[in-house]
């Protein structure tokens, strides 16, 4: 099915069910559960070209525009539709923020119950903060995401609940439309498609996507080529790059502080079909990029999602890029979610003063 609007033309515009059902695949009568999600822009970057030394076409895939702020929205639109078309009346999940917010958002929207677990204070402020506003039972663990993870997996395997986790096929399902949308744009693949990895769902719905849409124009008798995947993990949280689960994961990327990732296997999959890797970048990298990308471009993600902008930096240093590349860096969050990490990494002066007219001057530099 073609879609009838341009990715980034919102005229028209319901969401990833209406625009790739035949590639999502929902049974017949399935119903749609949707806040129009998806259909995000991808916006040039040359500041960040610029910054890497190199002749290269930077995009910024903007996940932190969809309606709860990251890009979960894509894959939740799906695995609550489905849920709600099973008779579900409860939905759950383990959450570092942002699937947790997701998962409320949409189970509000379906008229069900939500609860999610998530790893007590190292849940950046505007996640909690949508959680609650959604109306989520909150259950704040004494551990981390990989232990809130095997508690939710147990629980909905007694049927008490449906899981929402990237554990449901239908949650890569609806993150595949991310990959059908930048070719869609592009009218090809990008030689790299760069992002961050924690759980490792959304590395795994990308290259589903692309091979998938690969295969679909094949048939008709065109290559819209592969890109190459670039996955980071952050430094203290990269169980693959280390090559075994890690106990205690630590970053200031609190939505990647995952140290036992569930779609371990498939990432690793992805990353070895596309001829592309899974390497990591430290926390310092990762704010340096953060505060680079918001300066420069004027574009505000999370500290996760920074993670690809220090790695697409990190890949020009080491000369995994070569000029002319053509690469999307994928945005997965927005910076709204996380404002303490915005201030504490912040260098502004900030310059009270009177409130007459020549104290104002004065404090702006005048
Ligand atoms: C902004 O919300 O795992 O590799 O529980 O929020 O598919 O896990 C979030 C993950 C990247 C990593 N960027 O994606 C959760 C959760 C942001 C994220 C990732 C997450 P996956």
């Amino acid at each position: 099915m073609r879609r009838d609007v341009c990715c980034s033309g919102k005229t028209g515009w319901r969401g990833v069910v209406h625009a790739y059902a035949d590639l999502i695949g929902l049974p017949d009568g399935c119903p749609v559960v949707t806040l129009f999600e998806g259909g995000t822009p991808l916006v040039p970057a040359p500041g960040l070209a610029r910054a890497a030394g190199m002749d290269l076409d930077v995009r910024l895939k903007l996940e932190g525009l969809n309606p709860t702020g990251s890009f979960k929205d894509r894959g939740m639109t799906v695995a609550v539709s489905a849920a709600l078309g099973e008779g579900a009346r409860l939905v759950v999940c383990a959450s570092t923020g942002n699937t947790a917010a997701s998962a409320a958002a949409f189970a509000a929207r379906a008229g069900v119950a939500c609860a999610v677990v998530v790893p007590e204070g190292k849940i950046a402020l505007g996640k909690m903060a949508q959680a609650c506003a959604y109306g989520a039972r909150i259950v704040a663990i004494r551990g981390n995401f990989d232990q809130a993870l095997t508690a939710v997996r147990a629980i909905a395997a007694t049927g008490a609940a449906a899981l929402v986790n990237s554990v449901n096929p239908w949650r890569i399902q609806g993150q595949m439309t991310a990959a059908f949308e930048i070719v869609d744009e592009l009218g090809s693949a990008p030689d790299w498609l760069v992002l961050p990895v924690g759980n490792a769902g959304n590395i795994t719905a990308y290259w589903k996507g692309f091979r998938e849409y690969w295969a679909k124009y094949k048939a008709l008798g065109r290559n819209v080529g592969l890109p190459r995947l670039g996955g980071f993990q952050a430094s203290g949280a990269a169980p693959i790059v280390r090559g075994r689960p890690i106990p205690d994961p630590e970053t200031v990327a609190t939505a990647i502080r995952i140290g036992n990732p569930a779609s371990w296997r498939t990432a690793v999959a992805a990353a070895q079909e596309s001829q592309g890797f899974i390497d990591e970048v430290t926390d310092e990298e990762i704010l340096r990029a953060y505060s680079l990308l918001a300066s420069t471009e004027g574009v505000f993600a999370e500290p996760a999602s920074c993670a690809a902008v220090a790695g697409m930096l990190k890949m020009a240093r080491t000369g995994r890029l070569r000029a002319g590349d053509r690469v999307v860096l994928v945005l997965t969050g927005n910076g709204l979610k996380d404002p303490d990490t915005a201030v504490a990494a912040s260098r502004a002066e900030i310059a009270e003063c009177d409130a007459d007219v020549d104290s104002v001057a004065r404090a702006m530099g005048l």
